[in-house]
C-alpha cells in the first residue's frame, strides 16, 4: 500500500473544502481531517456563512476520538468569536496535539492570531502544507481581505478568427453547451457578476445563475443564492424593461449621472443606483467601483462578462486577475469586433503580455486561462 502522508491528509481537506465552491460566500472554503494513528478519526468543511466552520464540523464527527489527534486544515483556524465560536479554542478544548495549516488567514480579525493561540496552549503547529492550493481555493477571499478589491475573473467567447459578435450585434450562441454550462459553473461560485450597460442593451442578458443547467450535487443550496448583478453605466441609459430588473437577486447600477431622472425610474423598476465618481474619460471609476464591491458588498470574485469597451478599460486599469476565453470552432468573418477595445499600439514594445495558466477542451470549444502581467 502507498505511504499515507501529511500531504494526503492536506489533499483530503483541499477536497472537502472545495466542496463549499458554491456556497460559503462571502466566506472563505475551507476543510479539516482528524487524524490519529495514521487513521483518519473526523473530517468536515464548512458550508455556509453562519453556520460551522470546518474544524467544528470534523470535531463533531471525530467526538472522544479528537483526543491527541493531528488537525489538517486548509486555513488558519480562527480566532474571534464571529458567527460561530474560535476554532483554535475548540481544538485546544478537544485536546488536539498537533495542528497542521496550509495558509494564514488574511483576515486582519485572525492573521496569525489563530496560530498563536494554538502554541500558547502547547499545540505544535506547521504552516504552509500545500500552500499554493489553498491560496488557489480562495483568492477572492484573499483579494478582499488583503487588497480591499475583489478577485476580478473575465470571461469572454470568440470564434476562432477572434471575432465575438456579428456586425449586427447578434452572438447568441458562439459557444456551444458545454461551455455554456463551465460559464454558469464561474457564475456561480461568484460573489458579483458585472458588465456594461452595452452588453445589457443588446443581449438583455439575465446574468443569472441556473441551477438546473449546473449538473452539481449542490443544486439545491446554489439555487437560493443570486450573485449580485453590477451594470456599469455611466449616464444611466439602463432600459427599465431589462429582462434583469425582473430576476430574483440584486441588480446595482453604478453610474456618475447623479441628477438624472431616470434613477428614480429605476428604482422603481427594482434596480439599486450607486453613483461614483468619474475617472479622466469621463467613464465610472472602475478602481473605486471594485473597492466599494469589496467593502460595502463583501465580494470576493467578481465575475466580469462584457463587451470590448468595458473589458478594455478593465484591462487597461489593470483590474483583471484572470481570463477565461472561450474559442468555438467557428468562423463569423465580417467586421472585427475585437475582445479588448484598447488604445492602438505604435510599438512592439507595448505588447500586453499575457501568461497562459491552461489550455483545454470544453465539449465542442476550446478554454483558455490567462492572466494579464503588469507591465
Ligand atoms: C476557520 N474555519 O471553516 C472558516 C473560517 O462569520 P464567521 O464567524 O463564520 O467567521 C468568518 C471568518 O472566519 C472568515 O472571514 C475567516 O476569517 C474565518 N473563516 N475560519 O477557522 C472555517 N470558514
Ligand atoms: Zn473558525
Amino acid at each position: 500500500m502507498a505511504k499515507v502522508t501529511s500531504e494526503t491528509w492536506m489533499a483530503r481537506a483541499l477536497v472537502l473544502a472545495r466542496r463549499g465552491l458554491y456556497t460559503t460566500d462571502p466566506n472563505p472554503r475551507v476543510g479539516c481531517v482528524l487524524v490519529k494513528n495514521r487513521r483518519k478519526v473526523g473530517e468536515g468543511w464548512h458550508r455556509k456563512a453562519g453556520e460551522a466552520h470546518a474544524e467544528v464540523n470534523a470535531l463533531r464527527e471525530a467526538g472522544d476520538a479528537a483526543r491527541g489527534a493531528t488537525a489538517y486544515v486548509t486555513l488558519e483556524p480562527c480566532s474571534h468569536q464571529g458567527r460561530t465560536g474560535p476554532c483554535a479554542v475548540a481544538l485546544i478544548d478537544a485536546g488536539v496535539k498537533k495542528v497542521v495549516v496550509a495558509m494564514q488567514d488574511p483576515n486582519p480579525l485572525v492573521a496569525g492570531r489563530g496560530i498563536a493561540r494554538l502554541r500558547e496552549a502547547g499545540i505544535e503547529v506547521e504552516v504552509g502544507l500545500l500552500e499554493d492550493q489553498a491560496r488557489a481555493l480562495n483568492p477572492g477571499f484573499i483579494a478582499r481581505m488583503s487588497r480591499q478589491r475583489p478577485f476580478v475573473r473575465l470571461k469572454m467567447a470568440m470564434s476562432l478568427d477572434a471575432r465575438t459578435a456579428m456586425a449586427s450585434g447578434e452572438s447568441q450562441w458562439i459557444t456551444g453547451p458545454s461551455a455554456r454550462t463551465e460559464v454558469q459553473r464561474l457564475r456561480a461560485r461568484s460573489s458579483a457578476i458585472m458588465t456594461g450597460v452595452e452588453s445589457i442593451i443588446f443581449d438583455n442578458s439575465r446574468l443569472t445563475v441556473r441551477a438546473e443547467q449546473l449538473d452539481l450535487e449542490q443544486a439545491d443550496s446554489i439555487s437560493q443564492r443570486q450573485p449580485l448583478r453590477v451594470v456599469v453605466d455611466t449616464r444611466l441609459r439602463m432600459p427599465l424593461a431589462a429582462a434583469c430588473l425582473r430576476e430574483p437577486g440584486r441588480t446595482l447600477i453604478a453610474t456618475c449621472a447623479a441628477e438624472s431622472p431616470r434613477r428614480r425610474k429605476l428604482e422603481e423598476a427594482g434596480a439599486e443606483v450607486l453613483v461614483l465618481g468619474c475617472d479622466i474619460n469621463g467613464r465610472v471609476d472602475l478602481a473605486a467601483l471594485l473597492t466599494y464591491l469589496a467593502r460595502e458588498e463583501s465580494c470576493n470574485e467578481v465575475l466580469l462578462e462584457t463587451g470590448a469597451t468595458l473589458a478594455g478599460s478593465m484591462l487597461d486599469a489593470e483590474l483583471i486577475d484572470e481570463m477565461h476565453l472561450f474559442v468555438a470552432p467557428t468562423l463569423l468573418g465580417g467586421e472585427a469586433r475585437p475582445l479588448f477595445a484598447l488604445p492602438g499600439l505604435e510599438r512592439m514594445a507595448q505588447q500586453r503580455p499575457l501568461q497562459i495558466d491552461d489550455i483545454r477542451a470544453v465539449g465542442r470549444d476550446w478554454r483558455i486561462i490567462a492572466r494579464p502581467q503588469r507591465i
